[in-house]
């Protein structure tokens, strides 16, 4: 085991090292000289048959190497780290510079527009919205708007129960939210309510459910003609300032007098057609005066105060308008109808 040999061996193991590429090729140079059966090993192991006298120096020569051999292995090991990781790093960088996928724009319903541009009239008209909760009770739904248990005007909406033990259910109208807002607020008044109902009613022109918008003012003094008044400004401005208005009387428990208001047919002008029924006119919401029992049953005096209110609903509304046939269009969700509007 000569000074040279060593000196060789050393020279051979830092070459191998520093040419080295991958920690495969690393790990069979650390086996080839530092593992069990290594060159290092061996020698060591050796050492026995070095002469006595130079034992100690070849062993500390020997030390030295397999620490040198040690670090230089180490020291590779990182450095072929880093470059993995900078390679792996280089591969899965995301070029910033590209363009996007385009997100195509959302847009409102077109149920939802419609019940924008109606709060939208009436708010410039001074009207405040209120809301009221879509599960109601018998109280709200019926009862305090005059219609009693076995009131017969209570076929007029196919109700859904939710519990009728408990007397729970959809509301079939928004005019709940009238008795609502009066329990709480002192006249003046003057709201519009919009939002969802649901009825037992399923074809072309009626939907499980549906969208209402409540109308509500009582104060010192309103009138029919008042009302009259702001529903032909309304339904001027949502349809066209030329449009036909009539007034024909009718029923609500919750309004005396009462009044349908019809619409001239948009579709043929007033001449007749399919939609209208070959009359000219299309019934578009229910109104009146509201009813003293009414006013009674939230604790209003009805010798002081008096009301008008209306409820419309907005499909029908959003159907003539866009000239849409069916309702049940607005619920199947498919863009291509959506889109249009
Ligand atoms: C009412 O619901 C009354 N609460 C309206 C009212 C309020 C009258 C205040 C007086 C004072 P009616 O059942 O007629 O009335 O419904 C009003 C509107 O809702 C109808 O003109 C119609 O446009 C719409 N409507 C009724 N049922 C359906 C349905 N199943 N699907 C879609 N729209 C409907």
């Amino acid at each position: 085991m000569s000074k040279n040999e060593l000196t060789r061996i050393k020279k051979e193991a830092r070459d191998q090292i520093i040419q080295v590429k991958n920690i495969k090729e690393l790990d069979e140079l650390k086996i080839k000289y530092l593992g069990k059966k290594g060159i290092l090993t061996q020698l060591l192991r050796g050492l026995k048959d070095v002469a006595q006298e130079e034992r100690a120096q070849v062993g500390k020569t020997l030390n030295e190497m397999k620490e040198e051999i040690g670090s230089l292995v180490k020291d590779k090991e990182a450095k072929i780290q880093e470059v993995a990781i900078g390679a792996k790093l280089k591969e899965e960088s995301i070029d910033i510079t590209l363009p996007g996928k385009p997100l195509g724009l959302g847009k409102l319903h077109i149920i939802t527009q419609v019940m924008e541009e109606i709060k939208d009239i009436f708010i410039k008209m001074g009207f405040a919205v209120a809301e009221g909760p879509e599960v109601e009770t018998d109280y709200y739904n019926f009862e305090a708007l005059n219609m009693e248990q076995e009131h017969p005007a209570r076929d007029m909406w196919s109700t859904l129960y939710i519990d009728s033990k408990n007397n729970t259910l959809l509301r079939t109208h928004t005019s709940p939210v009238q008795i609502r807002v009066m329990e709480k607020e002192s006249p003046p008044v003057r709201i519009i309510v919009p939002g969802k109902v649901y009825r037992h009613d399923l074809d072309i022109s009626h939907a499980p459910m549906f969208h209402q918008v409540e109308g509500l003012w009582v104060d010192k003094e309103v009138t029919f003609s008042d009302l009259k008044g702001t529903l032909s400004i309304f339904l001027k401005q949502i349809f066209a300032s030329d449009v036909g208005i009539r007034f024909r009387p009718s029923f609500f428990p919750f309004t005396e007098p009462s009044a349908e208001v019809d619409i001239s047919c948009v579709i043929c002008k007033g001449k007749g057609c399919r939609v209208c029924k070959g009359t000219g006119w299309i019934e578009i919401l229910g109104a009146g005066m509201v009813n003293p029992r009414v006013l009674k049953n939230v604790g209003y005096n009805p010798e002081e105060v008096i009301g008008y209110a209306f409820g419309m609903g907005v499909e029908r509304i959003a159907m003539l308008k866009c000239g849409i046939d069916d309702i049940r269009l607005f619920f199947e969700n498919d863009l291509r109808f959506l889109k249009q509007f």
